[in-house]
Formats: C-alpha cells, sequence, structure tokens
C-alpha cells in the first residue's frame, strides 16, 4: 500500500478538448505527485478552436463539491480556475470559510482568474469581475492574473515593468496575501518573460525563458495548478513559484498541436513511458 499524497482541489470547468480547466489541472497534479480532487463550475463545449457552448452548475452544487471532500479526504491547497458567475463565486467563498479554505484558514487558496479562452471566448460574466475583486481575493494566498485579466480587475494596461509593478500593487490592495503578475503576454520582453511576486513589502522578479508557439492552451491552469501543489507540500509562495516556473519551461517545450487551433502545454515529459517496457 502506497502512503498518501498531499491532497489538492481544483474549483473550475471543463473543457471537452482536454486542453485546458480540469483536464489540464489533474494531469499537472498528477505530474506533481498530488491527489487532485474536482469541484465542476461548468461544463464547456469546447476544441482546440474555441468555445461553442457553456453549461454551468448550480452555485449550491458547486460549494457541496468543495465542502464533501473538505470534511472526508482533507485538503492540503486548492486552486480555482473558471468560475463563470457572481454566484458561484459567492458560493465558493461560503464553503471556503466553512471549511478552513483561504482567508484566516490554514489551507492556501491559489486564486486564477481565469476571465477568456485563449481565442477570446468569454469564460466569466462581466458583472463577477467585482464578485473577484470583492469575494475572492481578499480569501485568497495568491492571485495569478495574466496582463488582460491584470486590465479587467484593476484597469491597468501593462507595457513596461514600471506599469508590471503598479498592477501588482494595485491588485495586492484588494487583499490577497500575494500577486504574481505573469509577464507572457508582455511584448517589451523580447527572449525573456518575468513574473513579479508582490506580497506588499517586496516586489520580486523571476525570469524564465519565452517560446514561440501558438500550443499555449491550459498554460495559465497548469502554472497555477503547480503552485498549489508546491503549497500542498508546504513550500512557501515564493518557492511553490519558482516550481511552477521551473514546469512551465518544460510543459511548454513538450507543447504539442492538436485540432486545426491551439494545442495544449503538456505534463508528458514528467511522466516515464512504462508502457515502452511492457513486452
Ligand atoms: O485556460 C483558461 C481556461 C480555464 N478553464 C477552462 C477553459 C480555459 C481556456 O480555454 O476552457 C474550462
Amino acid at each position: 500500500m502506497g502512503s498518501t499524497p498531499p491532497r489538492v482541489m481544483t474549483i473550475a470547468g471543463t473543457d471537452s478538448g482536454g486542453g485546458a480547466g480540469v483536464a489540464a489541472d489533474l494531469r499537472t497534479f498528477a505530474a506533481c505527485g498530488v491527489h487532485g480532487c474536482v469541484a465542476v463550475t461548468a461544463v464547456t463545449v469546447q476544441n482546440s478552436l474555441g468555445v461553442t457552448g457553456v453549461h454551468t452548475i448550480p452555485p449550491e452544487t458547486v460549494a457541496a463539491q468543495i465542502e464533501t471532500v473538505a470534511v472526508d479526504i482533507g485538503l492540503d491547497a486548492v486552486k480555482t480556475g473558471m468560475l463563470a458567475t457572481t454566484a458561484i463565486i459567492e458560493a465558493i467563498a461560503g464553503a471556503c470559510d466553512r471549511t478552513g479554505i483561504g482567508g484566516a484558514g490554514p489551507t492556501p487558496l491559489v486564486v486564477d482568474p481565469v476571465a477568456a479562452s485563449m481565442s477570446g471566448d468569454p469564460l466569466l460574466a462581466d458583472s463577477a469581475l467585482d464578485a473577484y475583486r470583492s469575494v475572492l481575493f481578499p480569501r485568497a494566498t495568491v492571485v495569478t492574473p495574466n496582463l488582460d485579466e491584470v486590465r479587467l480587475l484593476v484597469g491597468i494596461e501593462v507595457r513596461d515593468r514600471a506599469t508590471q509593478h503598479a498592477a501588482a500593487k494595485a491588485l495586492h490592495a484588494l487583499g490577497p496575501r500575494f500577486v504574481l503578475v505573469k509577464g507572457g503576454h508582455l511584448e517589451a520582453d523580447t527572449d525573456e518573460c518575468v513574473d513579479l511576486l508582490y506580497d506588499g513589502a517586496e516586489v520580486i522578479e523571476l525570469p524564465g525563458p519565452r517560446f514561440e508557439t501558438g500550443n499555449t492552451h491550459g498554460g495559465g491552469d497548469s502554472m497555477a495548478a503547480v503552485t498549489t501543489s508546491g503549497l500542498a507540500r508546504g513550500l512557501a509562495v515564493a518557492d511553490a513559484v519558482r516550481l511552477a516556473k521551473r514546469y512551465m519551461v518544460q510543459a511548454v517545450r513538450h507543447s504539442y498541436p492538436l485540432g486545426a487551433g491551439h494545442g495544449p502545454v503538456s505534463p508528458l515529459w514528467a511522466i516515464r513511458p512504462w508502457w515502452e517496457d511492457l513486452g
């Protein structure tokens, strides 16, 4: 019998194409050696070209998934992805408060404020941005917006390192313990991609390589999932983010084409091909 690995949960939407959302999170969790649980928020009808349908789950069912797992299996860290509506965000906040997730509770909460798919399809009601700002951010251990999400949340157009710093400070003022402003979409950086981590006192610059590939579907989800796995192992936030950046270098390098649109980043570099040993 094996020993129980760290237990994590993703609160997120499904992607029928297997590129992003719950699918990306669960395979990333497996690649990180943790046990992944799921609270589904929405089912998306999706392939590599885009999203053609969204069916949201009743908010009370989202909350029940979180609570039923927390009271039995237990959770060492939790992440959020696509949350779709204000009502779902409010239900999640209630479930988190009742089970010690985020806020003053013992279980770290990573909030990836997913607003749209790579193909630009909306995954969040416009009116729900306010719920992110006022309900979820104050409970978050770390928030991980990309530059499009930064613009939607605090109205700052990040063009260079100075505006990236300003954005980190504006987001921190909303109440999360840490802010990670990902620089992946920053055109001012050429062969480098610098993410900023800010805890209200110190800004840490985290540089990494930039890759020219259209196959980065699920990249943000995977990065937040590795960070969540690191926190579940007891790493400090800065170390969990560094771990995530190391993972992403490989995951982007090994991304693969799928369908006629955007392919996904891959966890397969981290998985030993045991099937090749079968005679
Ligand atoms: O990568 C963000 C994301 C999260 N969750 C779901 C998605 C996407 C992007 O397409 O479809 C369900």
